[in-house]
């Protein structure tokens, strides 16, 4: 008898122990739009990086539709999840996205693109890091013009394709503040084709820059492409290759850097090279305020913009992706 009652308070003692470790264990979900741009990825894997540094488990839900996403919800919750980083696949989910999370008791951190309410306008009551998203685009378009002078073009015979895609505030502030960079380095207005993308992905920005080169002049024999990140830039030089233009007519800069390191790693295109961000900053601090939220209950600021930016080239990419620990 005295044996049997020891083995069960050693059995409460461990079954209550085991319970403890589960409720120490904290969890949160870490939700992306496009899992299969090399962004996304390296922005889970400086999440999991901090989950590792600090103790708490990051679940990764790849999001390409409103569907998955709320039911991504449901799973984080029913998973013990406390809250969430998310990058939505359509901005006007806010609204759905944030009801949905009240119901589950998580919070919720926006990541690089910021939810719209009903009527459009950016739900700034939701915490968000994203870019300093003009600021960057002035940066590309200053380096594109910067590149063009460095080969002795002439405005006159140079045009430049800007793939857009305005449905993002991210995306359309970037490419207003590259065609910014642009003018006030002196090329022309008229000089610049806009060409909205119907999707974010390299397919979407080969169909937009087609439509645009068929709508040059005789005598545009220089080419600048922008759009909103790496894919768009992509997407729009692949389309000036099939169309003839040589990799010394062509200047393409995108933005991400995470996204142009196979480009680069080819001896020429006319991709000449990407605005690095941080994609560390993005996935291992906003997964670290998240924790800081839900274990010590200090929110995150309702805005972080992230400001910080490295043109990276084929003479510079190594060097440059070595710092943040991209390149091995
Ligand atoms: C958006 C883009 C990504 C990346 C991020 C910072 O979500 O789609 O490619 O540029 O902003």
């Amino acid at each position: 008898m005295k044996k049997g009652i020891r083995v069960l308070a050693a059995a409460i003692a461990l079954s209550g122990f085991s319970a403890l470790a589960c409720a120490e264990e904290v969890k949160i979900g870490f939700l992306v739009k496009q899992a299969e741009e090399p962004w996304f990825q390296t922005e889970w894997a400086f999440a999991e990086k901090a989950g590792k540094d600090q103790g708490f488990t990051v679940i990764k839900i790849a999001v390409p539709d409103g569907e998955k996403t709320l039911s991504a919800i449901d799973t984080l919750a029913a998973n013990g999840a406390k809250g969430f980083v998310i990058c939505p696949p359509d901005v006007s989910l806010g609204p759905a996205i944030m009801a949905k999370a009240k119901l589950n008791n998580l919070k919720v951190l926006a990541v690089d693109d910021r939810f719209v309410d009903a009527k459009g306008k950016p739900m700034e009551d939701v915490p968000y890091v994203g870019l300093d998203a003009y600021k960057i685009g002035q940066k590309q378009g200053e380096a594109m013009a910067a590149q063009a002078k460095q080969r002795n073009w002439d405005w006159k015979d140079t045009y430049a394709v800007i793939n857009t895609f305005d449905e993002l505030e991210t995306g359309k502030k970037r490419t207003d503040g590259s065609v910014e960079g642009l003018k006030a380095a002196g090329l022309p207005a008229d000089h610049i084709l806009f060409s909205a993308q119907k999707t974010l992905d390299v397919p979407g920005s080969m169909d937009s820059t087609n439509s645009a080169l068929v709508k040059l002049p005789r005598g545009a024999k220089n080419l600048i492409i922008g759009g909103m990140n790496d894919s768009t830039v992509l997407g729009g030089v692949r389309a000036t290759e099939s169309a003839g233009f040589k990799a010394a007519n062509v200047i393409g800069v995108g933005i991400n850097g995470t996204d142009a390191i196979e480009e680069l790693k080819k001896s020429d295109t006319g991709f000449y090279g990407s605005m690095l961000l941080s994609p560390d900053a993005s996935g291992y601090k906003t997964a670290t305020a998240m924790f800081e939220w839900v274990t010590k209950g200090t929110e995150p600021a309702k805005f972080t913009a992230l400001d910080n930016v490295t043109l990276i080239t084929r003479a510079n990419f190594k060097a440059e992706l070595s710092k943040i620990g991209l390149w091995k």
